[in-house]
């Protein structure tokens, strides 16, 4: 079936492969995603990373999942400040690029932390409206806006942009095409951050866990090799490179055992600790 020309997205979404992730987050509503975002405002759509508190498992049963929840949201906080400390020296001239925004956590973090313009775009429309309601509430409008745009073709202009990142959002396109345009929207001197779970090389081909992944959120998880083949050949020259992949397996641990479960938990665990997938950040200068 071919889509009429005054469909929803004409223009933004431009394949069929992007109407449906489109659709899968238009009407995602996950409690692992909506309660923790309630503890404090802050919506994030990524994992979480360091050391848990198991403790919040024990004492009273009425208040457990409350905990536990609270416990999910810190980690995956600590996620978004660790991406932040690696957005270089940004202030309150500076504008920046949240690509693949979700309900705009994220962008919400960097400006809280730098004072700087945040634009965050997604191609899901309740997304963007979602976060422009939080930027709304949050009185910061003016600074931080959310687009319904396509991180392959932003329309932003050329050279705008002091730092860059996606927030595992990478493996919903072809890095060729997202770096290319990451290069010629970031100034020279500008950085570019990603978080995101790659396949690991080294294992060999995408593992059983890895392709479950794939299928659960209708996205494409790249090889390590890609990463920095694309990287280099879009100017963009890494200056740090963590490793995060024990760093996050506590998260879904703890994850595993609430009351929030999606039914992706034990690929996660699989992939990480049978060595066919890492969670890497990656910081990058645009030269
Ligand atoms: C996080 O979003 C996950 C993705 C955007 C895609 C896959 C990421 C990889 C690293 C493979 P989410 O917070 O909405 O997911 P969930 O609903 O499972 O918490
Ligand atoms: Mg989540």
């Amino acid at each position: 079936m071919t889509p009429s020309q005054d469909a929803p997205g004409t223009g933004v979404l431009t394949s069929r492969y992007q109407r449906s992730v489109a659709a899968y987050w238009n009407q995602e509503k996950n409690p692992v995603n909506l309660r923790l975002g309630e503890v404090d405002g802050t919506y994030h759509h990524h994992y979480g990373i360091g050391q848990a508190d198991w403790s919040v498992l024990d004492g009273p049963e009425s208040s457990r999942e409350e905990r536990v929840v609270r416990e999910l949201h810190r980690l995956e906080c600590a996620q978004a400040d660790l991406l932040a400390d690696h957005l270089g020296d940004l202030g309150p001239g500076h504008r920046v690029l949240d690509a693949g925004c979700g309900r705009g956590g994220g962008s919400f973090v960097a400006h809280q932390r730098y004072g700087c313009r945040v634009d965050g775009i997604s191609i899901s429309e309740s997304q963007v409206a979602f976060a422009n309601e939080q930027a709304r509430q949050r009185g910061v409008a003016q600074e931080v806006r959310f687009h319904f745009r396509n991180m392959l073709d932003t329309g932003f202009p050329a050279g705008s942009m002091s730092a860059i990142w996606n927030n595992e959002s990478t493996m919903y396109v072809e890095l060729a095409l997202l770096f290319a345009e990451h290069a010629r929207l970031l100034r020279r001197g500008g950085r570019y951050v990603t978080i995101t779970g790659c396949y690991n090389d080294a294992y060999g081909l995408p593992s059983r866990a890895v392709s479950e992944i794939n299928a659960h959120y209708i996205c494409h998880v790249h090889p390590r090799s890609t990463y920095f083949k694309e990287l280099a050949a879009h100017r963009l020259v890494p200056v740090g490179v963590v490793d995060l992949t024990a760093a996050a397996i506590p998260y879904w641990e703890l994850r595993g055992r609430s009351a929030l479960t999606t039914g992706i938990e034990d690929a996660f665990l699989e992939a990480y600790k049978g060595g066919s997938f890492q969670y890497l950040l990656i910081a990058a200068d645009r030269v």
